[in-house]
């Protein structure tokens, strides 16, 4: 068991948590590239150094924190959403930060620590460590812009002379992600702790209806081409049609929407919106972009509406490693006998990239309300506690 220090690791926390500090000072707004991230991002290298880690960021601003020689890799992401949670992403950096600090002060295995960049997908899905695990080329992901429309290529030139060159995966055993549930699960059993089974698949585009802006006053019902009657249809249509195919585990979402012009006495002539859908079976994800495709041709015809394409970004569902997943029940058993389970993960993680390149596992803590994506995400100080200690025998036991 390696020596973590709680009130480092708690202290750590808290220090991220003021890059970006927001809803009365409960969340977080610290989005990819945005100043509050880079300047997070420059103080975790100082922790690192002081850590006896050597920072490296990459060209795409995800900053490693490399020990000597072939290593275990432990961490997350600590970009937000736009209204984001504290922990999201930041909890298994600074839990990492801390495994790896305690194993150099006991003389330990090597351990190394990550901060993935945009794992929130301001530009794509996971953008940081798709790039780096090769399931976006870094053409691909420069092409990709931000609702505001900056270019993924503007974004990371903010990182400057930073930026150093691709960290080699090779140089790494296996990766152990700590992470909240972002779910409701734990909180309502009472249990302490989850190890990951597997990681849902998801899909991802824009979608743009294009009719005729016209005045509010004059353009009579029938003659009318609405892009927001025909968002509105398409969302009722599609409810519909999915019936067939989900299941419970299956999750959609229009979570962005830009009406054009926006303007109460104005037709709106266009509407551009994010699609997005979720499930553990690849197959079902396939099937859904084809009704998604279909319902939207059908309600551009019956609208009259030009239709068109985003790029389609999306990951697989991933399993977890056999190996890694063993040592984490090991030592959640040990840190919490009888309160904890397996359990599959519903958000999507960088763990889904890095399993192209390595072993992988993850670990959960739970979310207060299953709240997440929000600034009133939290997880109790004591849960957050026991999900380091686990962390780090199951570090400890699959490192060196
Ligand atoms: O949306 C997700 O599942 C992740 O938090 N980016
Ligand atoms: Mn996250
Ligand atoms: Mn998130
Ligand atoms: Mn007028």
């Amino acid at each position: 068991m390696l020596p973590v220090d709680p009130d480092r690791f708690l202290q750590d926390l808290h220090a991220l948590r003021r890059f970006g500090a927001a809803g009365t000072g409960k969340g977080v707004s610290r989005p990819g590239y945005s100043e509050p991230d880079i300047a997070a991002r420059d103080w975790l290298a100082g922790r690192m150094r002081d850590a006896g880690l050597a920072p490296r960021f990459d060209p795409v601003g995800s900053l490693f924190g490399l020990a000597e020689g072939r290593s275990l890799l432990l961490g997350s992401h600590s970009d937000s959403q736009p209204e984001g949670g504290w922990l999201d992403g930041a909890l298994g950096v600074i839990a990492g930060l801390e495994v790896a600090r305690a194993a150099r002060e006991a003389g330990g295995p090597p351990i190394s620590v990550v901060s993935f960049e945009d794992e929130e997908g301001r530009f794509g899905v996971t953008t940081g460590s798709s790039v780096w695990a090769g399931n976006q080329t870094l053409e691909g992901a420069d092409a990709l812009h931000d609702p505001s429309g900056l270019s993924f290529a503007e974004a990371r030139a903010r990182f400057g002379d930073r930026r150093g060159d691709f960290v080699d995966p090779a140089q790494f055993s296996g990766y152990i992600e700590m992470h909240i549930e972002q779910g409701p699960l734990l909180d309502a059993t009472g249990e302490a702790l989850g190890v990951v089974e597997a990681i849902v698949g998801i899909r991802d585009m824009h979608v743009t209806f294009t009719g005729q802006q016209n005045h509010a006053g004059t353009t009579p019902m029938h003659l009318r081409r609405d892009a927001f009657q025909a968002l509105s249809a398409f969302n009722a249509a599609l409810s519909e049609r999915f019936a067939n195919v989900v299941t419970p585990q299956t999750v959609w979402t229009i979570g962005h929407v830009a009406l054009h012009p926006n303007a109460p006495s104005i037709v709106p002539g266009r509407v551009r919106f994010s699609m997005q859908w979720r499930d553990g079976d690849a197959d079902r994800l396939d099937r859904m972009e084809q009704i998604i495709r279909d319902t939207a041709a059908d309600i551009a015809a019956s609208h009259w509406m030009d239709l068109a394409y985003g790029p389609m970004l999306g990951l697989d569902p991933v399993t977890m490693d056999r190996g890694l997943r063993g040592a984490l029940e090991q030592a959640a058993q040990a840190e919490a006998p009888g309160r904890w389970r397996v359990m599959p993960s519903g958000a999507l993680h960088d763990a889904t990239n890095v399993a192209r390149l390595m072993p992988v596992a993850m670990l959960f803590v739970p979310s207060i309300g299953g709240i997440s994506h929000d600034f009133a995400e939290d997880t109790a100080e004591a849960d957050l506690v026991t999900g380091l200690r686990a962390l780090a025998r199951a570090a400890a036991s699959v490192a060196g």
